[in-house]
């Protein structure tokens, strides 16, 4: 197995909206982030991910770009930007950013132009087609932040394709010329000196052939706009080897997909070792599905035994798009410190790339305002709007906002002081009422915190490479609320068990792993120092155990009956 430094790396992603505002403004910037390199670098990631901080009128939050090759005036200025990269660098944090080339901003010059004029020469960078009969959009897609993925623009009579906002036209990869001045940008960056790219929705720059309507569900009322086939289509690979042949592969870069729709086995296609694309993507199976346990954990074994030796695996419960994973996977209520510490202890020791969230070492939590107007995300608005004619807003709100996007994205909670220790001004969205309990000075004081439970599974982790580079298999049912698998290399060997719920649980250990396993990490302060074939599992018990040199299970090591029964276990 070839070691590479991002394949040990552990990414931390920041929102800077929401991470640290230097200036009052309520706006998190870059010299906020600069002041917390410090305390990055004591937590022990490896990699920062910059959600984007390129020039934006902010109708998705960065997510709609209108200069690739600016900084938003809300975050600071270029010069910014490279003090944050050389501070982080100083301090052995590499920086990747977030690449957002499937649309620009409708503000972007390039789709200005285009717009401008039918006979444009930019006007093929984006998609236009002309109306359907009646002047009905060219097809019936759903933009994912609702109603029609087309809007027309009056001037020319045509209408032009956003799969997001309609302020996020997509561009047409289809032109060569997009395709080349995209290029060029991710070099510019690249030169800079920046570690890599995460690539959002990078698997719908491929557009269906034809862009043909999808088909509507059966029923009463059939929906006017239904979800198209955006990703995944053919001729997708093709744009991503030639990325890599132009762009990626002059780089000692860490890559990483948002690929969205795929299974372990079509995943695999985008990272393989062997197909020269991507060398990660974020696999939403387990973000999705995984709130059913042994879901979880037969994607887990799914997609280790896919990409095993294949390809290199990521691993992540949540982001800048998902609820609070504390409070989706584990109890945000009674039991929210040992079960964001389970959660921790998984994805510390699970084969592939960890990916934490801003606020997930702490254990931050969803948030649960009463009023729409203390909401901040355009898909949630929008949501709203389309039904605030006909529902109460006391129902629409109850089934938003659990699943809604701004649980990750209130502010980032340093002190139980106002304004979260955040912002010393009114923040942009207001701070989660529980950051007086939840925050990291208080953390910071308590050894036995999920902050101190992170900051020593990242020295461990980063002390054994087993816990990268080893071997996964599964130990034990695959049904159940425990979920114990093994980690081993030549030298050592590792057993994680994670007791994934409320109830206390009598485990019984397999036979070979009732001796010499001593505890190395624990979720509890009071953990019994060895493991036992009988082991009493508190609610959201997350144990780590060393196979001791001499252990029934290392004296193994090689024995082929040994191996072969661990690797069914992986496979049940
Ligand atoms: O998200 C892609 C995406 O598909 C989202 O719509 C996501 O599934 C949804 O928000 C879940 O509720 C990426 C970015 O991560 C997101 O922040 C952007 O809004 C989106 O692309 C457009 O750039
Ligand atoms: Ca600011």
């Amino acid at each position: 197995m070839e070691r590479s430094w991002w394949k040990e790396a552990v990414v931390y992603q920041i929102y800077p909206r929401s991470y640290a505002d230097s200036n009052g403004d309520g706006i998190g910037d870059i010299p906020g982030i600069i002041a917390k390199l410090d305390y990055l670098s004591w937590l022990g990631v490896d990699v920062l991910w910059l959600s984007p901080i390129y020039r934006s009128p902010n109708d998705d939050n960065g997510y709609d770009i209108s200069g690739y090759q600016d900084i938003m005036g809300e975050f600071g200025t270029m010069a910014d930007f490279d003090r944050l990269l050389t501070e982080a660098h100083k301090r052995g944090l590499k920086i990747i950013m977030d690449l957002v080339v499937n649309h620009t901003s409708d503000e972007h010059p390039w789709f200005v132009e285009s717009r401008s004029s039918k006979s444009s020469p930019k006007r093929d960078w984006y998609i236009w087609r002309q109306p359907h009969s009646g002047g009905k959009p060219p097809n019936n897609w759903l933009s994912h932040f609702s109603g029609s993925a087309w809007e027309l623009d009056a001037a020319s009579g045509e209408y032009y394709l956003h799969l997001f906002s309609r302020k996020q036209p997509d561009l047409n990869w289809e032109n060569p010329a997009v395709r080349k001045a995209v290029y060029d940008m991710m070099h510019w960056w690249y030169r800079k000196g920046i570690d890599g790219f995460r690539m959002d929705v990078i698997n719908m720059i491929a557009k269906a052939s034809g862009l043909p309507d999808a088909p509507v569900p059966p029923g009463p009322n059939p929906p006017e706009f239904v979800p198209g086939p955006y990703c995944n289509n053919p001729g997708i690979h093709d744009l991503l080897k030639e990325m890599n042949r132009e762009v990626l592969r002059h780089y000692d870069a860490m890559t990483v997909g948002e690929i969205h729709g795929v299974n372990a086995v079509t995943g695999l296609e985008y990272v393989a070792y062997d197909s020269a694309e991507l060398k990660g993507l974020f696999q939403f199976n387990i973000m999705y599905e995984g709130k059913d346990q042994p879901r979880l954990r037969q994607l887990v074994n799914e997609w280790y035994q896919a990409f095993k030796g294949r390809g290199w695996n990521s691993i992540t419960l949540n982001n800048h798009d998902s609820p609070r994973e504390v409070s989706k996977f584990g109890d945000d209520g009674p039991w929210r410190v040992e079960s964001a510490k389970l959660i921790a202890t998984f994805l510390l020791t699970a084969p592939g790339i960890p990916y934490l969230y801003q606020g997930e070492e702490i254990g931050m939590t969803n948030v649960s305002f009463d009023s729409i107007d203390d909401y901040r995300d355009i898909e949630m608005l929008n949501r709203y709007r389309d039904r605030i004619a006909r529902e109460s807003a006391d129902k629409i709100l109850a089934e938003l906002r659990q699943g809604c996007r701004d649980n990750a994205r209130t502010p980032m909670q340093w002190t139980a002081g106002p304004g979260a220790g955040f912002s010393t001004g009114t923040p942009w969205m207001k701070v989660n009422p529980n950051h007086s309990a939840i925050n990291v000075e208080a953390a910071k004081e308590d050894q036995n915190s999920v902050l101190w439970h992170y900051k020593n599974l990242l020295a461990f982790r980063k002390a054994n490479p087993e816990l990268v580079y080893g071997d996964y298999c599964q130990v034990g049912d695959t049904e159940g609320p425990v979920y114990a698998y093994e980690r081993s290399g030549e030298k050592s060997s590792y057993l994680v068990i994670l007791n994934w719920s409320a109830q206390p649980v009598d485990y019984v250990l397999p036979d070979r792993f009732a001796k010499g396993y001593s505890c190395v990490i624990a979720s509890y302060p009071t953990a019994k120092p060895q493991a036992s074939k009988r082991l009493v599992l508190r609610p959201w018990d997350a144990c780590v155990y060393r196979a001791q040199a001499g252990s029934s299970r290392l004296d193994q090591a090689g024995n082929e009956e040994g191996r072969s029964r661990n690797d069914s276990d992986g496979n049940r």
